[in-house]
């Protein structure tokens, strides 16, 4: 899969070098190129940002770096899906990072201040397929850090990325349930004594219980998925 972050601050983007990503990026399963939206200004400031119309706080990001640097992607013959982080966007969710793991090239715009200027969506939606996703209810100060979460949630269920493929089957949003609760040696720690039945050898004892926990823990902690 081929990957491509324009932002404004490229060194947030380095922790992509590390981990499972970063051995991947070196194994060529991801190709992954930050661009510097700077690149993309033609003054001697660099300015990326302006007052916004109408008024209100803050500054907008203008729109003519984000077209040039959107233009050097859609050169070829073929086009990204582009992904732009914002609150204001549509939940993305485990099935949101299972459909774009089956994407061959992904471009993330990470937006700061207050936003993007509206144009750029629309032009580019005339150009390739646009996406604007939320990690949830809170405000960040900008697309970078999203984007970290997003690669990582997607990277890792492209085939190869992970080195034991089973771990990808029982985790917490694979079928709406979350996790059940897990343990190692020693069997007693603290005083605190592991489960009875994960000592039985019992595996069908074993599964049912650990569904049961699954249920508990959802009903507990995220309702939300079970009611629907
Ligand atoms: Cl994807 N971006 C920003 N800037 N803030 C967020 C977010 C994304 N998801 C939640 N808050």
């Amino acid at each position: 899969m081929r990957l491509d972050v324009i932002t404004i601050f490229p060194d947030y983007l380095q922790p992509l070098d590390l981990s499972l990503i970063g051995t991947a990026r070196r194994n060529g399963l991801l190709d992954l190129h930050v661009h510097d939206l700077r690149e993309h200004t033609h003054d001697r400031h660099r300015t990326v940002d302006d007052t916004p119309y109408g008024g209100g706080a803050g500054m907008v990001m203008k729109p003519e770096p984000w077209g040039e640097a959107l233009d050097q992607l859609t050169a070829g013959d073929t086009v990204p899906h582009l992904i732009v982080p914002g609150p204001g966007g549509t939940p993305f969710t485990q099935q949101t990072a299972r459909d774009l793991a089956q994407e061959p090239w992904l471009a993330f715009a990470c937006g700061r201040y207050e936003g993007i200027d509206e144009r750029v969506y629309e032009e580019a939606a005339e150009r390739m397929p646009v996406s604007v996703l939320s990690l949830g209810d809170y405000v960040l100060n900008g697309g970078e850090v999203a984007v970290l979460a997003m690669v990582e949630a997607i990277a890792r269920l492209i085939p190869g990325v992970i080195g034991n493929e089973q771990s990808l089957v029982e985790e917490s949003h694979e079928d709406g349930l979350l996790e059940y609760p897990v343990y190692t040696k020693p069997a007693v720690w603290r005083g605190r004594e592991v489960p009875e039945i994960l000592l039985s050898g019992n595996h069908g004892a074993i599964a049912a219980w650990r569904h049961e926990q699954r249920l508990q823990r959802t009903a507990a902690r995220r309702p939300d998925l079970l009611s629907d």
